[in-house]
This record gives structure tokens, C-alpha cells and sequence, in this order.
């Protein structure tokens, strides 16, 4: 006979935390939120842990190369899709670690040979004053100049003057060599009372510029994570299908880390794809999804550094109404959490969860974390900022962002260009929609990680493994959620006649 689950399984919005004592010293500007991504032994460091726990869906409608830098400037992580062709995936990995904080790819370049018109040219269409002159005019040359509007006068410097008559040559440039690092970079500008510091190699050729003005936007992302050379941490989603051919892209590219994306992770297909990444690279890989104990004891006995939670509760996913799998999203972590410390007991070895999807108020978050999440994955939080990859639309007076499943036949069609018209879908898991725009990313991180600092404030918890260990979360009845947002009044809009 089937066993039956008696319980009904439920999701975040049927759970409250109740507050603890407030400590004074318990502030939000003393919340730490750093959380470890992959497993680690009892007091050792984690070779990964993010300064925000959250991660943005491995979603093509979410998570390219520019939502990678966004995100891993404001101290989470990308995991950039995989339901692309694996040259462009790869692409989109290197790109983004090719982004140095502080460090840009010049983009305004000319050769000694072209003329003030078209320094002129140039800034009128690029809006940037500053031009690197190298030998072939692209941001890659042999640098020998430079020119800033301090070079020439505009009103009375003939058009036709060649740039090598009034650049400011390579010899009398200060200049950084590769591999200076950002703060010494900085160092050079103030000595030398700067605008620019071009950096070159030990042949002269140009490599990035380093701007006097982004030194305080630099300081404005103190939470960034960066890997050992300084470039964003970028993470990638791959498959169980082509992982022998993916996988070794994606490690050229410089991917810190993995994920094996699928909506049922507990199989031997996931397994499989472990083996190989273990016994070839040596990168993390996280597994899942799962929604139950055994899935995640086969996963790590699989060797998952982490374990991904949650089946059917994204925002755009109809797994569970199509195939009738699933589980809710809070009982799913419950129970897995408990699993995992009942492993941590056993082992000694802490895997950190993933809880995937079905975040729908920044309180989710939060009870997510408290119910034994080390961070959070978030498709349609992502989907509305600017730095998402989809268009910006206006659907009656509203701006939109298209907003689709991976398992909707608009994500799964590049597979029938990619591989031949092989991965005919028989039925959708997800569907194509619309998010409303809400701005941009940092600004609503800020937001969002203010509610989760004040609540764990509220629950006495400075970090988020406090939180975890000390939080007292209730069920509340289908009555009382009706007293959770403004009830009996009526609430007042704008533009009501005598307002
Ligand atoms: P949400 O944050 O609620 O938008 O959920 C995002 C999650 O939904 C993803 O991380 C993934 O697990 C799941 N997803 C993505 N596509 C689909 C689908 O087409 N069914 N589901």
C-alpha cells in the first residue's frame, strides 16, 4: 500500500515568528547576513559563502552575465542558465568574470592618426571624455596616449588637428601594470592627483581603465564578493544531460560554482552528474530539487556540496497542477533542515540548503532562513529589475517585465535549435508571464534586507545561524492570516473627491 502523508503540507504564508527578546546590542546595523553555499567540516571555513543569502534562479527570464555582476556586487550570487547553447553560456560566465570592480575595458578608443573631429565624434555619440589612443584604435592596442578634454580647446582647436599633435603621450602617462589591485590602483590616482589610470601589461598594451569617480561607487558595495583574483563570484546551471560537454566550458569560463537544475533532483541521472564533476574538476556542485529526507540523503551521499529545496512552488510553475508533484515549500525545508542537522550530528559535515522558489513577501525569506534555509533562490523577486535580461514593457498603465518558466515551451524551444528538434515538449511545467517592474536592484535588495535585519532583530538573532538555532515559528489559522494585512477599514486611495 502507498504510505500517506497525513499532514497536510504547507507553505510560508501559514507561519509567523514569534519575537524574542531584543537585546540593546541587537541592531540592525550589527546583522550579520553571510552564510556558507557549500559544505564544510564542523569550524572549518567554507571555500564559499555569500555576504547576502540570496541566489537568483538559474532562469533564462533572471540570471545572465549582467545579473550576475549586479547581484555579486551587492553580495549574493547568479547561477546563469543553462538552457542555452554552452559556447553562450560560457560567454556569459566569462563575461561576467572578466567584470573587475573598478576595472572597465575602455570604451572610447581612437588611433594617433584620427583628428579632434573625431575625439569630438566620439563624445558626442558615447558621452565619455576620456579616449584611449592605442596603436589600432580598439580597447586591446598598444596604448600611446591618452586624451581628456584638458588636452585641447574646443572653440578654437581646428577640427582637422591629428590627435598625435595634442594627446598626452604613453612616456608622460602614469600608468598601472596587470595585476595591480584595485586599492593600490587608487593609491596611484590620489599620488598623482589623477582622473584616470590607465593599466597596461608589460608590452604596453592597454588592459582597463581606473576612473578617480568609480572610487565611491566602489565603496558603495562593501557586501561584494569577489573570488581570489577580484573578480565576481559567478555561479552556473547545467543539466543531467550534456554535463560531459557543459561542464568543462563552464570551468574554462571560470565558474566558481555549479547547480544542477531540474525540477525532481532525486534520481540517479543527478548522481551521475555528481560523479563525473567530482572525479574530473574540482568545483562545487550543488543538487536538487528535492522536498523530502531521502531525496536529500541521496544527494549528499551523492557528494552535493548543496542541496536545493522545493518542487512546484515558483511563482511561473505548474509542475504540481500538471503532474501532481510536489510538496508545500515549508514543510518541504522543515523536514530536510531537520535532516541535515541530524547529518551534521552524525558526520560533523554541514550541507547548506537551498530553499528554491515560492517566495512571494520579503517575510518568506526570512522564515525561510529561520526554518533551516542557508539562503534563498528567487526567480520572480529577480525578474522585475532592471538587470534581468527580458524587455521592459507597458501593459495598460503599468510597466511590466516578461517574466517565463524554464519549463515553458518559450525557454525549452532552444533545444529544438540546439540539438535538431530532438526535445520536442510533450506538456508545459511552466508558463509565460508578466512581473510588474519595480526599479532597480540595489534599491530593492536595500529594502528587502532592511525587513529581514529588523525582523531578526525582533527574534534577538544577530546572524543567521542565530536565527536558525533560537527562532520560535507558530502556524496560524486561515482566520488569523486575515487580520495579517489591513482589515476592517477601508484603506484610502488617491484622487477620492474631498481627499
Ligand atoms: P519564484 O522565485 O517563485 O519565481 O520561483 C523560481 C523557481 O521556480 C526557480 O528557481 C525554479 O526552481 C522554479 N522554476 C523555474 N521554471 C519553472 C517552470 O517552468 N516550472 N519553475
Amino acid at each position: 500500500m502507498a504510505k500517506f502523508y497525513t499532514e497536510p503540507s504547507r507553505t510560508f504564508s501559514e507561519y509567523l515568528l514569534i519575537p524574542n527578546l531584543t537585546r540593546r546590542d541587537c541592531t540592525t546595523e550589527r546583522v550579520s547576513l553571510r552564510t556558507p553555499i557549500v559544505k564544510h567540516g564542523r569550524g572549518e571555513q567554507p571555500r564559499l559563502a555569500l555576504n547576502i543569502p540570496f541566489s537568483s534562479a538559474v532562469m533564462q527570464s533572471v540570471s545572465d552575465d549582467v545579473m550576475a555582476v549586479a547581484l555579486a556586487r551587492s553580495g549574493g550570487i547568479s547561477f546563469i542558465f543553462g538552457s542555452q547553447s554552452v559556447a553562450e553560456q560560457a560567454r556569459m560566465v566569462g563575461k561576467a568574470k572578466a567584470f573587475k570592480a573598478g576595472f572597465v575595458v575602455s570604451r572610447s578608443n581612437l588611433t594617433p592618426d584620427h583628428t579632434l573631429a573625431d575625439v569630438r565624434a566620439l563624445k558626442a555619440s558615447t558621452g565619455h571624455s576620456t579616449v584611449a589612443i592605442t596603436d589600432d584604435g580598439t580597447p586591446r592596442g598598444k596604448l600611446l596616449g591618452i586624451v581628456t578634454s584638458r588636452d585641447y580647446r574646443d572653440s578654437r582647436d581646428p577640427a582637422d588637428k591629428p590627435i598625435r599633435a595634442f594627446m598626452t603621450p604613453y612616456a608622460s602617462l602614469v600608468c598601472g601594470r596587470s595585476g595591480i589591485s584595485l586599492p593600490e590602483a587608487n593609491d596611484l590616482i590620489w599620488e598623482h592627483k589623477l582622473n584616470v589610470l590607465p593599466i597596461v601589461d608589460e608590452t604596453q598594451r592597454l588592459e582597463h581603465l581606473v576612473f578617480r569617480k568609480d572610487y565611491d561607487a566602489h565603496k558603495e558595495y562593501p557586501l561584494q564578493l569577489l573570488d581570489a583574483n577580484k573578480s565576481y563570484v559567478v555561479g552556473a546551471g547545467i543539466n543531467t544531460r550534456d554535463y560531459k560537454e557543459r561542464v568543462p566550458a563552464l570551468v574554462a569560463a571560470g565558474a566558481d560554482i555549479l547547480v544542477i537544475d531540474a525540477s525532481d533532483g532525486y534520481s540517479e541521472w543527478q548522481r551521475d552528474t555528481i560523479e563525473y564533476i567530482k572525479s574530473n574538476f574540482d568545483i562545487p556542485v550543488g543538487a536538487g530539487n528535492i522536498v523530502d529526507r531521502e531525496g536529500f540523503r541521496y544527494l549528499v551521499a551523492a557528494g552535493a556540496d548543496f542541496v536545493k529545496v522545493g518542487i512546484g512552488g515558483g511563482s511561473i510553475c505548474i509542475t504540481r497542477e500538471q503532474k501532481g508533484i510536489g510538496r508545500g515549500q515549508a514543510s518541504a525545508l522543515i523536514e530536510v533542515a531537520e535532516e541535515r542537522d541530524r547529518y551534521y550530528e552524525e558526520t560533523g559535515i554541514y550541507v547548506p540548503l537551498c530553499s528554491d522558489g515560492g517566495i512571494v513577501h520579503d517575510y518568506h525569506i526570512t522564515l525561510a532562513l529561520a526554518m533551516g534555509a542557508d539562503f534563498v533562490m528567487m526567480g520572480r523577486y529577480f525578474a522585475r529589475f532592471d538587470e534581468s535580461p527580458t524587455r521592459k514593457l507597458k501593459v495598460g498603465n503599468n510597466f511590466v517585465k516578461e517574466f517565463w518558466g524554464e519549463g515553458s515551451n518559450r525557454a525549452r524551444n532552444w533545444q529544438r535549435y540546439d540539438s535538431g528538434g530532438k526535445e520536442n515538449l510533450l506538456f508545459e511545467e511552466g508558463v509565460d508571464s508578466y512581473v510588474p517592474y519595480a526599479g532597480g536592484l540595489q534599491e530593492n535588495l536595500d529594502k528587502t534586507l532592511g525587513k529581514i535585519k529588523s525582523t531578526m532583530c525582533n527574534c534577538g538573532s544577530i546572524s543567521i545561524p542565530e536565527l536558525q538555532r533560537e527562532a520560535r515559528i507558530t502556524l496560524v489559522s486561515a482566520t488569523s492570516l486575515v487580520e495579517g494585512g489591513a482589515h476592517d477599514v477601508m484603506i484610502k486611495e488617491t484622487g477620492l473627491s474631498g481627499d
